[in-house]
């Protein structure tokens, strides 16, 4: 039996659709292929610890609850047309409540394949591995990588890279839970109405190279503000693209307009800080180190919000130590 931990991700630059012209094969090069590329930090704080073994059949457990993942299913399936693996038990628990919209694909992807890698020795480099965890979740191609990972292409594939280890630059993640509740259009379905209704989309894919290309050198300079900027930007924008979807996405509630408006009063005094939001209602704070405890305070006094958690940057998926 294998053991992988990994941690979710939150993006910087945003990805919201895909690269319709791949043809892709299931299980091929090109599957699963993000139209624009991203940039995102792990969370340190929030781990998926995923075991495989083999089994007399295959069965998939995520917190002890049996599920039928149809993402799941065909990452197997597809890794079985390059491999003879055995029936496999597969259980994933979340040290995080899955419900949070904390991304815990992202994680789960990454971990997966981790163990799977680990428990049948497939011989797989980290950049084999993000492209297999791409095909399941693109997001969780850069919790593979952890750190300040970038997901984009590579050798003719799309995959994920370490930019800077999370000891070079060490950020601080407040996240703010404003709802409990399953989100209403899951990311997949999401983007793809966003990509064939919206009129922003072809600005969206236009400008987003660019703002990835100021987040990586940001990033290499240690430079806060000019990453700032650019995020909130990034984040901004994906969400004028899915506000402008037939029919529209709207992932945010009361509260996480609130506490928009609380990091911009940090802002105003001075605070290291700036915001991103993905798709669903979760606020998350990155600060600089010292500005965690006030901004999670902050937060925290936010009229909606349940609760804040926080953050260091983590590290990639990796096999747990027997
Ligand atoms: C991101 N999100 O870059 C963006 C920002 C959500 C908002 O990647 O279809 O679960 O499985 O590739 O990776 C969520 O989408 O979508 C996502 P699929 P995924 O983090």
């Amino acid at each position: 039996m294998a053991t992988a931990l990994a941690h979710p991700n939150v993006a910087l630059i945003k990805y919201w659709g895909k690269n319709a012209n791949a043809e892709a094969p299931i299980g091929g090069p090109g599957e699963n292929v993000p139209a624009t590329p991203s940039l995102s930090i792990a969370l340190a704080a929030l781990t998926t610890s995923t075991q495989v073994r083999a089994a007399a059949h295959d069965e998939m457990r995520i917190d002890g609850a049996i599920v039928h993942d149809r993402k799941i299913e065909r990452l197997v399936a597809a890794l079985r047309k390059t491999w003879d693996l055995p029936p496999l038990a597969v259980s994933s628990c979340n040290d995080f409540p899955t419900s949070a919209g904390l991304a815990s694909s992202a994680s789960g992807f990454a971990a997966l394949i981790t163990a799977i890698d680990g428990e049948f020795r497939l011989g797989l480099s980290a950049q084999e591995r993000s492209i297999w965890a791409r095909r399941g979740s693109a997001s969780a191609a850069r919790s593979v990588a952890g750190g300040f990972a970038t997901l984009a292409e590579h050798d003719g594939d799309w995959s994920a890279t370490t930019i800077a280890p999370k000891e070079a630059w060490p950020l601080e993640v407040a996240i703010a839970v404003t709802s409990t509740a399953p989100k209403p259009t899951p990311s997949t379905v999401g983007m793809e109405l966003s990509r064939t209704t919206s009129p922003f989309y072809p600005a969206w894919l236009q400008s987003t190279r660019a703002d990835y290309q100021t987040a990586v050198r940001a990033v290499a300079a240690s430079d806060f503000e000019t990453l700032a900027s650019v995020a909130e930007h990034s984040c901004m924008k994906m969400h004028a693209l899915m506000l402008s979807t037939r029919p529209s996405l709207l992932y945010w509630n009361e509260a996480t307009l609130a506490c928009i408006r609380a990091v911009k009063e940090l802002q105003d005094a001075g605070t290291p800080v700036f915001f991103t939001i993905d798709a669903g209602p979760q606020f998350k704070a990155v600060c600089q180190v010292g500005a965690g405890a006030k901004v999670s305070a902050a937060l925290a006094e936010v009229p909606g919000v349940l609760r804040v958690l926080r953050s260091a940057i983590g590290g990639g998926a990796r096999l747990q130590e027997r």
